[in-house]
């Protein structure tokens, strides 16, 4: 009787051992990489422009999205200094040569405010309700115009 009561401890010991280790091993199975997001937007950040080529002035790159919609938007910091990018409202102008500050009346907003070089950010915000293309600009002060794109509201 000692000993079936010994072995049936024994067996006992041995499935919660067992048992202990598929919860352990659970984890494992995991992917290991998280899951990439995905934004519907993307900016890249250059020092000093946005896109792939340094002409914004004269082939600024387009963003399009649809009125009112909710926008996610990655920005990819990938120069040295810091950027950002703020939507122009239609028909206001940007003072050139632009120092930076002179701006607030004529943005609708910023997204994201500041971008420290070599960070990436992804946010959300509602694409204007009025149809146009906007004028998106780099508010650090000497970015602009040298520094900017368009919004394309359809
Ligand atoms: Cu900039």
């Amino acid at each position: 009787m000692h000993r079936l009561t010994w072995i049936l401890g024994i067996v006992a010991l041995l499935v919660v051992a067992a048992c202990g280790g598929s919860e352990n091993s659970a984890p494992a199975a995991e992917p290991a990489v998280p899951a990439v997001e995905s934004a519907d937007l993307r900016v890249d950040m250059h020092d000093i422009y946005f896109g792939e080529q340094a002409n914004n002035m004269d082939n600024p790159p387009v963003w399009t999205v649809t009125a009112g919609e909710d926008v996610s938007i990655e920005l990819a910091n990938l120069g040295n200094l810091e950027h950002n990018w703020a939507v122009v409202k239609l028909g206001e102008e940007v003072p050139v040569p632009y120092v930076g500050g002179e701006e607030q009346e004529a943005l609708l907003y910023y997204v994201g405010d500041i971008v420290p070089a070599g960070s990436t950010e992804i946010h959300t915000f509602t694409a204007p309700a009025e149809i146009g293309e906007y004028l998106v600009i780099c508010t650090v002060p000497g970015h602009y115009p040298a520094m900017q794109g368009r919004l394309e509201v359809q």
